[in-house]
């Protein structure tokens, strides 16, 4: 497998190459290893020598600056944030199943996966550069070029800036301990905890403070939730809900959809994510179409940053059976029940109640 990815990676496209964690790999634990790590790409790898990358800090700043990879090292302190990233396309597949999207990646809940990232803060690298702190956004820019944006164009994003200056957001070098592998963004990448993917932005080259959210087609136009009834050909630039914060969400891990299992007591497992600030609190379980509910048992949480994983004892008589799990979190919402009621053009923020179905042998 190519960029040293598990054979068992769901490969949903070869050029750029996009590949989905298996459910079973997530299952392992709360830190996902790097090669089983979901990828999302928007355009080829670029390979970059870690000597000659740099990063411009520019835009309203006092002194615009341009650091090396050594100088990003030395001039700031080294921080670890235990975070997981999620695809805003996370569960998109149960939105094709509503209606179609033609054009899209058809994801199951494996576009989430959990690292360990190591760098410097972001917020020292803003106070180095004498950033204004009353400016209100803060754009990334990368070398990869994306095709299928429209018009063509390299990557590109912005988050407000007032989460730009929380401690958690960094510019990370390394995974998991080891050196950032280049698929995942090496030599560098931003990693924004709690906001969708998207905007933790792998080769990131530039940091501009502006007044204004980023331009890029990935922030203007894509990674934007418009409503059911918008017409893709003709939505403007910042129309709909610009993507930023993660939606409450969960998703069954093991078994495996359509599984067969004997039996005896069967041990379900998987993950809730909860966005920002916001913990999750209790995960419910039904085997019998939602009539009655169970509470999951929740692992410990590695950082507020991270999904929970779950786990729950069943025991199913032989036959078939419909799993459902659903999420609450700290401010006790939970999520929304059908997909049918979450379908958007794009198909982002699938976080309806999660299914499975499988068969207990007699
Ligand atoms: N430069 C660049 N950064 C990027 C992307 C990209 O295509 N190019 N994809 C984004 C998206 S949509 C996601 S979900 C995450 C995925 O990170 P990963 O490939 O390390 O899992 O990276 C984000 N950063
Ligand atoms: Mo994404």
């Amino acid at each position: 497998m190519v960029w040293g990815k598990l054979p068992e990676m769901i490969v949903r496209e070869v050029d750029p190459f996009n590949a989905e964690s298996p459910r079973s790999a997530l299952a392992q634990g709360p830190l996902t290893a790097i090669e089983a790590f979901y990828v999302r790409s928007h355009g080829p790898v670029p390979n970059i020598d870690p000597a000659a990358w740099r990063l411009t800090v520019d835009g309203l700043v006092e002194r615009p600056t341009t650091f090396t990879l050594a100088q990003l090292r030395d001039q700031f302190s080294q921080h670890d944030v235990v975070a997981t990233l999620q695809c805003a396309g996370n569960r998109r597949a149960g939105l094709m199943a509503v209606r179609d999207i033609p054009g899209e990646l058809p994801w199951g809940p494996g576009a989430t996966s959990t690292a360990q990232w190591t760098g410097a803060r972001l917020c020292d690298v803003l106070v180095a550069a004498g950033a204004d702190p009353q400016v209100e956004h803060l754009a990334f820019e990368a070398p990869d070029f994306s095709r299928t944006a429209s018009p063509p164009q390299a990557f590109g994003s912005s988050i407000p800036l007032a989460k730009a200056w929380c401690e958690e957001v960094l510019l990370a070098w390394a995974m998991n301990g080891a050196p950032l592998p280049a698929v995942h963004g090496g030599p560098v990448r931003v990693v924004v905890p709690g906001y969708i993917g998207a905007r933790s932005v792998k080769w990131v080259n530039r940091i501009s403070v502006r007044h204004e959210p980023s331009d890029n087609y990935y922030q203007a136009l894509d990674y934007r939730l418009l409503p059911a009834d918008a017409d893709l050909n003709t939505a403007r630039p910042g129309e709909g809900l610009s993507l930023g914060l993660i939606a409450l969400n969960s998703a069954i891990l093991s078994p495996d959809d359509g599984a067969i299992v004997p039996p005896g007591p069967t041990t379900v497992t998987g993950y809730a994510m909860a966005g920002d600030d916001r913990g999750v609190a209790r995960v419910d379980v039904s085997c019998d179409a939602d009539d009655s509910w169970r509470q999951a048992q929740l692992e410990a949480q590695l950082s507020p940053w991270t999904w929970r994983l779950w786990s729950i004892e069943l025991h199913l008589s032989p036959g078939h059976h419909q799993i459902t799990a659903r999420a609450w979190d700290t401010a006790a919402a939970l999520q929304p029940e059908r997909a049918a009621h979450l379908w958007n053009p794009r198909g982002y923020v699938n976080n309806a109640w999660a299914n499975i179905h499988l068969t207990v042998t007699g």
